[in-house]
């Protein structure tokens, strides 16, 4: 098949250059002017591919979409004249929110979403590391994506394993409750994940991890208190030595993902009017860091 990444970080290079070892042709779309672009995989040897062509770009059968969340809207406007109309757009990146712009800027397009576990750093712009194997579930965001379950074969023949969710919203909740538990305060007391596990964050845990099942409950989802609060602290634990992404966001400068993360919870919460009074906080508390660069 043919595949364009759009926003080839350290996932988008992973899945490059796993797709491209399982004999797809794939092209990329990023930031960089160059017309190539190499990326070497572990100690595997480099691949060449083709960067900013729209040609090859109109030709994708699969646009996946690795960019980080505040760059969507902004990079689909502009290359959204050079994608098929039948083509499969995949958003694949932490938080939520960007569905529904893409919805809309594509309407006739199978749109399909996915979370990942996977591992992966980026030592400079033509290197990858998988330091960690994963889980990708990948499910439809609209009903055209409904018909495009086949997919999961051909993600799962290259980069295993690959699983269909029929509520994907539920998967992308899951992962957004512990994004919302992490993120914020590694990158707010600059710290690694493993730091939450000491006693002085725990308060602060179960009230985010309370507010955000309360959030997931009202949505109708599926969502059990206890069980959320474990499956932070296991990620804690997992990623002890991890620095989180909006750590590296807020220690780098970099724009963060807070309005994708919490600000999505809150956003979700005024429908409800349901108070989550600590995300408010924490979300205030990374927007004052942005904006006083
Ligand atoms: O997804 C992550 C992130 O850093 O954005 C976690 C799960 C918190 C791992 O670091």
């Amino acid at each position: 098949m043919n595949f364009a990444i759009v926003g080839p970080g350290a996932i988008g290079s992973l899945w490059a250059s796993y797709l491209t070892q399982a004999g797809h042709h794939v092209c990329l779309w990023s930031r960089s002017d160059s017309s190539h672009i190499s990326i070497q995989r572990d100690e595997y040897e480099a691949i060449q591919l083709i960067n900013n062509d729209p040609a090859q770009l109109a030709q994708a059968d699969v646009v996946l979409i690795t960019l980080k969340a505040p760059q969507v809207n902004n990079v689909l406007a502009s290359i959204a004249a050079h994608i098929h109309p039948d083509a499969i757009l995949l958003l694949m990146h932490n938080g939520m929110g960007t569905a529904q712009v893409t919805q809309q800027r594509f309407p006739h397009n199978p749109l399909l979403l996915a979370t990942t576990t996977h591992g992966a750093y980026r030592p400079s712009n033509h290197q990858v590391h998988h330091t960690g194997q994963g889980q990708t579930l990948l499910g439809a965001a609209n009903a055209r994506g409904t018909q495009c379950e086949f997919l999961v074969e051909v993600l799962n023949h290259a980069l295993p394993q690959v699983l269909w969710h029929r509520k994907i919203e539920q998967a992308l909740w899951n992962k957004l409750a512990i994004n919302c538990a992490i993120n914020p305060l590694t990158a707010l007391h600059q710290v690694r994940n493993g730091e939450l596990a000491q006693a002085k964050y725990r308060q602060q845990l179960d009230q985010i991890s309370t507010e955000v099942a309360q959030v997931m409950l009202a949505e109708g989802l599926d969502v059990d208190s206890d069980a959320l609060r474990q499956s932070i602290n296991h990620v804690i634990n997992a990623t002890a030595n991890n620095y989180s992404s909006m750590q590296q966001d807020i220690a780098h400068r970099r724009q963060s993902e807070i309005d994708f993360i919490t600000g999505h919870l809150i956003q979700t919460a005024q429908i409800h009017a349901i108070d989550v009074s600590l995300n408010e906080q924490l979300y205030h508390a990374i927007k004052q860091i942005e904006q006083n660069w």
